[in-house]
């Protein structure tokens, strides 16, 4: 079935920001995976070409910019990928799409970073690696404070989605994970730091402000449709000053899009469509920290009527992202 992925990463030698993923990799398998970041025409596309992913909404890998504490680095780097971002796609169109990066150290200029990707460069949104690492390495600001009032307006105003993308929390931050490395990165710490950070927007009345606002969590939903009612249900009983208009039941339903990547588990998937329904689900894959192969050939097989394996295949982005049909 033909399909379009949009959790899909990129790396970059100039400016070097592709031995951020290092660490998630055993030094065997760190070369290889390496070059898969680096390359977007070759190995990537023939890959795409066998599995039928007709296009591919590109980003840059994680954390990004948002580790980068120094702000003029971060506006620098920021700048220059989403430049090459911009060729990448210019180079194969039909292919490929970018999200940009926008260094939210200095919200006025992730603002205009993120205004000059949408309307000069044509990139499709931003994807957003969690909190942003703001002056020194141990100060980290999440996207619900009030410093990004601008930027979010601006990002409704523009109408173009935000991909709420995982990043581990700081270890000097979370004794929770203390003796236990194997908690961090995508077995668990991605999922829970990134359900948070959704669940903080949603109580802090950004989606009452902008009901508009179109937030993609990867991952099936970084665990949120599996607990959102108990969330739902215990706040309706202790608020703990929670002052919003909606339920979080209802913004994950209204405001959110949710994608497969990482996360080729059917009943997962149908737990994710009972929830939030397949109008809000899209493809996608997270290469190459996870393999094409293994999320292509896991949706094709997904039985599931025509009519909702087709909008989470292909017609829910091309549809959000007003895309040619693929
Ligand atoms: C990701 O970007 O989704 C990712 C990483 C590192 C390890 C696994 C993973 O950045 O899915
Ligand atoms: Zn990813």
């Amino acid at each position: 079935m033909k399909k379009i992925a949009l959790e899909e990463h990129f790396g970059a030698t100039d400016p070097n920001i592709v031995q951020q993923s290092e660490e998630h990799f055993t030094p065997q398998a760190w070369p290889g995976r390496r070059a898969e970041l680096l390359d977007i025409h070759e190995a990537r596309l023939r890959q795409m070409d066998e599995l039928e992913i007709e296009k591919v909404i590109l980003s840059l890998l994680a954390p990004g910019i948002q580790s980068l504490h120094d702000r003029t680095q971060a506006v620098d780097w920021a700048q220059r990928l989403n430049d090459y971002a911009a060729d990448q796609v210019a180079a194969n169109p039909d292919r490929f799409e970018s999200f940009a990066a926008l260094p939210m150290q200095d919200p006025y200029r992730a603002t205009e970073e993120l205004e000059r990707s949408v309307n000069d460069l044509g990139l499709v949104g931003a994807l957003i690696n969690g909190f942003s690492q703001v002056g020194d390495e141990d100060t980290v600001v999440y996207l619900d404070d009030p410093r990004y009032a601008e930027f979010w307006a601006t990002v409704a105003e523009l109408d173009v989605p935000v991909y709420l993308h995982p990043r581990d929390p700081l270890a000097s931050k979370s004794p929770q994970y203390d003796g236990h490395p194997w908690l961090y990165g995508s077995s668990w710490a991605f999922s829970v730091e990134t359900g948070t950070h959704a669940l903080r927007l949603m109580g802090s009345g950004l989606f009452d402000r902008h009901p508009n606002l179109t937030i993609i969590l990867g991952h099936l939903g970084e665990l949120l449709p599996y607990n959102i009612w108990r969330t739902d249900h215990r706040l309706a009983v202790a608020p703990r000053g929670l002052d919003v208009e909606h339920s979080f039941g209802h913004y994950l339903r209204t405001n959110f899009y949710l994608t497969t990547s990482g996360n080729f588990r059917t009943p997962t998937l149908l737990n994710a469509i009972q929830e939030v329904g397949a109008d809000r689900i899209m493809f996608s894959a997270d290469y190459p920290f996870e393999s094409m192969a293994e999320a292509a050939t896991w949706f094709d097989r997904v039985e599931l009527n025509d009519r909702d394996k087709h909008k989470i295949a292909s017609g829910n982005a091309q549809r959000l992202f007003g895309l040619s049909p693929v």
